[in-house]
């Protein structure tokens, strides 16, 4: 690495993640606890670090996923350069310090970790988990498919052999079975919900798995729009944004709309940089300017939601 780059600054391989996961618990005893939800296919340990810098009662809570996607390296760094931040500007920035004061934050810093593991040895362009199908020397199910919210139908596929496999039921999958569990498990607390993938620099909010308008499509419209034009004002980058069906594609079977569908009124995927110049191979020199552009973002829409 470039010397003048720091640890947030790099791309991690899976097991640097693991540890900088136990050194950031250790390191933060009181705040940081790392919280185990499930195993993936190939029996990794799938942690949610839970950010509790307020110990106030009955707090909001908001949820951040990185890495459903194995290829879109620019997700984990988010994640974990998002905990980074709040860890040491709590107190010192004040949008930062008026959200953990009021929102306990969950992240899961890589959600498909078998397959985050296969882009570091073997194909830096896969996409889906690592699961083995019955009826298919195929590997992989599409875990942005997978979930319970007009599954498999126009947008995904029932070959396994597909990218966007949507597998053999919805849930079919630890990985995304073991996040559904845990936000049903947290539905009252959790209010803001959000997907982090790469690239195409779009702001999406439900539906995608149907052209249908959500019930409060004017609210997350606005909130996405406003996060949208604070990025341009800060970094003069354009990032589009709007309902998942109708900005980029019909996709069945997303967490963000299940999670939407299951009570969490404010749920987001974003696609952070770039348009397409480096895509999913966004180099580390632009870790820091994307991770900021996703910060302001996502600062923006948790204040909104606060607010509520
Ligand atoms: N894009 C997402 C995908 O899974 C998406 C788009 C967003 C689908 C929200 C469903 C719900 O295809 C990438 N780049 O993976
Ligand atoms: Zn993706």
């Amino acid at each position: 690495p470039r010397s003048s780059s720091t640890f947030y600054e790099r791309y991690h391989s899976l097991e640097d993640i693991y540890y900088w996961i136990e050194r950031i618990t250790h390191d933060n005893p009181t705040t940081v606890k790392a919280i185990l939800i499930g195993s993936s296919t190939e029996k990794r340990p799938l942690y949610v670090l839970k950010l509790t810098l307020n110990n106030r009662p009955n707090k909001k809570a908001m949820w951040i996923d990185c890495g459903i996607h194995a290829r879109e390296w620019i997700a984990p760094a988010f994640c974990l350069w998002f905990v980074q931040y709040s860890l040491s500007y709590y107190n010192t920035n004040p949008d930062i310090t008026r959200i953990l004061d009021n929102m306990d934050v969950y992240v899961l810093p890589v959600m498909n970790p078998d397959g985050y593991e296969f882009t570091w040895t073997t194909n830096r362009m896969w996409r889906k988990n690592r699961s083995v199908s019955r009826n298919s020397n195929c590997i992989g199910v599409d875990l942005n498919r997978n979930f319970d919210a007009n599954w498999c139908t126009e947008g995904a596929s029932s070959d396994p052999c597909s990218e966007i496999y949507c597998g053999a039921f919805p849930e079919s999958e630890p990985e995304s079975e073991a996040v559904a569990n845990f936000l049903r498990n947290h539905k009252s607390s959790v209010q803001f919900y959000l997907s982090i993938h790469s690239y195409s620099q779009m702001l999406l909010f439900p539906y995608s798995c149907s052209l249908e308008e959500a019930e409060n499509h004017r609210d997350l419209l606005e909130m996405a729009q406003e996060a949208a034009q604070k990025i341009q004002r800060h970094y003069r980058n354009i990032y589009k944004y709007g309902a998942g069906g109708k900005t980029i594609y019909l996709a069945p079977g997303g967490s963000d709309d299940w999670a939407y569908n299951l009570g969490i009124k404010y749920s987001f995927t974003f696609e952070l940089q770039d348009r397409g110049s480096y895509g999913f191979l966004l180099p580390p020199s632009q870790i820091s300017r994307a991770c900021n552009e996703a910060l302001i973002a996502v600062k923006t829409i948790a204040l909104k939601v606060i607010e509520k």
